[in-house]
């Protein structure tokens, strides 16, 4: 039986793109043979880092982890955000990841190829990729507006082009 199409956020967090990282996560990912639907670069608000993160408010590394995201730690105020699609996005995305912690991430893995962790304690782990069908609907409902996704998550089919022409 052919699987459902998924969707999945991915950000390239910004030690990824201090490190230059963007194009061999891109290669990385692209093994999965899923399709990109949505993508684009956001300067993070404390806001949307707070409410992505909602789920580790109580974690004593938590002030350090939205300091991270909205790109303090590396003088980057910005994140790469996409939405991966594709027969299970998830596991397929979540798997290239690798672990959490990137000292204990198969080394072969995007996070434990690149990630490192702080002297801080801080985990660089280059990439945020979700990790069930319910957070990956209510992070990319946070990260991006429908129209700025080509295809119709819900019905999983491809929109029509926009007429429009921006002048
Ligand atoms: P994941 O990013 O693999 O989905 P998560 O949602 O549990 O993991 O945590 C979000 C981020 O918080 C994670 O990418 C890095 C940070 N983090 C999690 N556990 C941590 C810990 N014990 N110490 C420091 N940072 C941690
Ligand atoms: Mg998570």
């Amino acid at each position: 039986m052919k699987s459902k199409n998924q969707a999945t956020l991915v950000l390239i967090k910004p030690d990824g793109l201090k490190k230059s990282l963007t194009g061999n996560i891109l290669t990385r990912l692209s093994e999965t043979k899923l399709e990109i639907v949505a993508a684009k670069i956001v300067c993070v608000s404390k806001e949307l880092a707070e409410e992505h993160y909602r789920h580790l408010k109580d974690k004593p590394f938590f002030g350090e982890l939205i300091h991270y995201i909205m790109g303090d730690l590396h003088n980057r105020k910005k994140v790469m955000a996409l939405v991966y699609w594709g027969p299970d996005a998830i596991t397929k995305v979540r798997q290239l990841a690798g672990s959490t912690n990137p000292e204990e991430a198969d080394p072969t893995s995007i996070r434990g190829s690149y990630g490192r962790i702080t002297t801080g304690g801080v985990y660089e782990n280059v990439i945020h990729v979700s990790s069930s069908e319910e957070e990956a609907n209510r992070e990319i409902g946070l990260w991006f507006s429908p129209e700025e996704i080509i295809v119709n998550v819900e019905s999983g089919s491809y929109k029509e082009p926009k007429p429009k022409i921006k002048k």
